[in-house]
C-alpha cells in the first residue's frame, strides 16, 4: 500500500518518504542574509524527511520583510547555503529553496529606506516586524508594469545562485500574501494594466516568473506553492475557487515538480472562504503536495485517496528533527515552543531531542 513511507519523484527530485519539511521562517541568519553554522545543524538534523523545503528566501534585497532572514542572492549568501545543501546530501536528503518576494509585507526599515513596492498601493492591516519591534505597515509603491522584467529577472538569478549552492531544486513562493499572491487575489490587486483585472491578467506575473524560473532549472525542479484561501496578510479574493482552478490549469502547461497547497488559513486565521481543494487537485497534472494541520493518520489518507502525492508538515517537524521515525514507530512527538519560532538562539532551534538521545 503507498503511504507516507513510500518512495516518489516530484519531478526529478527522488524521495525516500513522502513526508515533506515545509518551509518555516527562523529569523536566524545574519545581516547580510548569509547562512550561518547554527543553520547548517538545523537543517542536517532534518534530512530525513523526504524533502525539506527551506524557510522562505528573499531573491533580492527588495524581497526581504523581517529580520535576519537568510538570501539568495549574493556570493557570500551561496557560500553559506552550499554548506547546508552539502551537510542534507551527506545524509541522504533532498532540498529545495523556497524563493520569495514580500511585497508589501515589509518596512523601509528592512529595505535600506525603500518604500515596499505592490500591484497597487494598498497598506495591509497590521504591523510589520522590524529590527526595532513591530511597527505600522506603510503605503506601498504600486509597481510600474516596466518595473515587472527586473522582477522576473530576479528571480531568474536567485534560481542560478540556487543552483550554484546545489540545491536539488526550487519553490517558487505564490502564498501567504507575499508579492505574487498580491498579484493574485483582487483584495491587493486593483490595476488597470495588463496585470490586473482579468484572472488571467493577474495570473501573469506568476507565469512570466514560472517560466522564466523553468527555463533556467528544468520544469522538474520547480515546484509552486499556492493558498487559496488564506487571510494572513490581510488577504482577500472575491472568488478563489475561480481564480486558484484557473491558475492550476494554467501551471499545467509547465510540468512542474509539484503545486503546493496550503490547504486553509496559517495562523489560527481560520479559513475565510468556502473552497473545494479536491477539485482544484484535480485539476492538477503535476504531482501535489498538501500542506496544513495534517498529521500522520491524514497523510497516510490523504495519499490513499488519491488527495496528495506528498504531505508537508511544518511545525512537527520544527520540534521533531527526526519526525520520519516518530511516524514510522508512533512514538510520542516534542511539543513545539511557539516562542522561540522566530529569532532567538539555539533553544528552541537545534536542541529539540532525537528518540534515541
Ligand atoms: C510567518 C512569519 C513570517 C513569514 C509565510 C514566509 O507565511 C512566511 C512567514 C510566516 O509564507
Amino acid at each position: 500500500m503507498t503511504d507516507l513511507f513510500s518512495p516518489v519523484k516530484l519531478g526529478s527530485i527522488a524521495m525516500s518518504n513522502r513526508m515533506v519539511m515545509a518551509p518555516l521562517t527562523r529569523n536566524r541568519s545574519n545581516m547580510e542574509g548569509v547562512p550561518q553554522p547554527i543553520n547548517v545543524t538545523y537543517y542536517e538534523q532534518r534530512a530525513s524527511a523526504g524533502l525539506i523545503i527551506t524557510e522562505a528566501t528573499p531573491i533580492s534585497a527588495m524581497g526581504h520583510g523581517y529580520p535576519l532572514l537568510p538570501g539568495i542572492y549574493t556570493d557570500a549568501q551561496v557560500a553559506g547555503w552550499k554548506k547546508i545543501t552539502d551537510a542534507v546530501h551527506a545524509k541522504g536528503g533532498k532540498i529545495v529553496i523556497q524563493l520569495w518576494h514580500v511585497g508589501r509585507i515589509s518596512h523601509p526599515s528592512l529595505l535600506n529606506g525603500a518604500q515596499p513596492v505592490a500591484p497597487s498601493g494598498i497598506k495591509p492591516a497590521g504591523k510589520a516586524f522590524t529590527y526595532t519591534g513591530l511597527v505600522d505597515y506603510v503605503e506601498p509603491r504600486a509597481l510600474d508594469a516596466t518595473e515587472l522584467p527586473g522582477i522576473v529577472a530576479d528571480y531568474v538569478h536567485a534560481t542560478k545562485c540556487a543552483l550554484a549552492a546545489g540545491f536539488d531544486g526550487v519553490e517558487i513562493h505564490s502564498a501567504n500574501g507575499y508579492l505574487l499572491d498580491q498579484f493574485l487575489r483582487d483584495g491587493t490587486n486593483k490595476r488597470t494594466d495588463s496585470y490586473g483585472g482579468s484572472i488571467e491578467n493577474r495570473a501573469r506575473l506568476l507565469m512570466e516568473v514560472t517560466k522564466a524560473v523553468v527555463a533556467v532549472a528544468g520544469s522538474d525542479k520547480v515546484g509552486v506553492r499556492l493558498s487559496p484561501v488564506n487571510p494572513f496578510n490581510d488577504m482577500k479574493d472575491s472568488n478563489p475557487q475561480a481564480l486558484f482552478n484557473d491558475v492550476t490549469e494554467q501551471l499545467n502547461q509547465f510540468n512542474l515538480a509539484y503545486l503546493h497547497v496550503v490547504e486553509g488559513g496559517i495562523h489560527g486565521g481560520g479559513v475565510a472562504d468556502p473552497f473545494d481543494f479536491d477539485a482544484m487537485r484535480k485539476l492538477c497534472k503535476s504531482p501535489y503536495m498538501a500542506n496544513l494541520s495534517y498529521d500522520k493518520a491524514r497523510g497516510n489518507a490523504a495519499i490513499a485517496s488519491g488527495h496528495a502525492d506528498a504531505v508537508a508538515y511544518g511545525v512537527p517537524f520544527i520540534a521533531n528533527p527526526d519526525l520520519v521515525e516518530r511516524f514510522r514507530q508512533d512514538a510520542p512527538l516534542n511539543e513545539a515552543d511557539s516562542k522561540s519560532f522566530y529569532g532567538g538562539t539555539e533553544k528552541g532551534y537545534i536542541d529539540y531531542p532525537f528518540l534515541n538521545a
